[in-house]
């Protein structure tokens, strides 16, 4: 199968996690995609509309996308239920809200991400921009009310979690969000040394 990836794209990651859990990451043939709003990938582009990553390109040449289905795909494909409770557990639906939290604060944060890296100076909107700060700090705060969760819930939890936190690092090292929420900071500084983290850490080259 093929990846379009990136090392930039917390997506990705949490998709490249799962795979590791799952078992499949010599399954996954990564193909280097750069993409914005404003520069397509054609590749990309020719078998995702939206023309975003991740995309999957299975072996029979169907394409699924947006990490969330992919990262279903793969459970699947592990055999299934290895990273979520069943949906008969109530703990299925607050692991989803969980990655629909980590994704939020992702796309909160790449939006914020995009407005200084790709809008020009004169046309940015700070109020815009800083309320996409308030869900990305909003979403900081329900991750650590999930700590009990990240630490001994689904595996998926803490993936989405880190994926997360890490992007936010990575593009916004001045929120300093550990000082208001020392104990997701020590979760996340512990699990990012997992190995499967540190390779998948992003990087400006990437
Ligand atoms: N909901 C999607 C979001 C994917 C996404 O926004 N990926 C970014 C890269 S981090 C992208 O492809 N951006 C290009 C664009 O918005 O055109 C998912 O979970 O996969």
């Amino acid at each position: 199968m093929k990846l379009f990836f990136s090392q930039t794209s917390p997506y990705v990651r949490k998709v490249r996690l799962a795979a590791h859990h799952l078992g499949l990451t010599d399954r996954l043939e990564l193909v280097t995609a750069v993409v914005t709003p404003l520069a397509e990938d054609a590749a990309v582009a020719s078998v995702a509309p939206l023309s975003k990553i991740p995309a999957l390109v299975l072996d029979d040449g169907s394409v699924l996308f947006d990490s969330r289905v992919i990262v279903e795909y793969l459970d699947h494909l592990a055999g299934g239920g290895r990273l979520l409770p069943p949906p008969s557990d109530p703990e299925r639906w607050a692991s989803l809200r969980l990655q629909a939290t980590a994704d939020g604060l992702q796309d909160a944060a790449l939006l914020g991400r995009y407005e200084v890296a790709l809008r020009p100076e004169p046309l940015r909107w700070p109020e815009w921009s800083a309320g996409q700060g308030r869900k990305v700090s909003r979403a900081i705060a329900a991750l650590e009310a999930d700590l009990p969760r990240l630490k001994d819930g689904a595996p998926l939890n803490a993936m989405c979690a880190a994926s997360a936190l890490g992007y936010a690092d990575f593009r916004f090292p001045e929120l300093g969000w550990r000082t208001q929420h020392p104990a997701l900071g020590d979760f996340f500084d512990a699990y990012a040394k997992r190995p499967e983290m540190v390779w998948t850490h992003p990087t400006f080259t990437g």
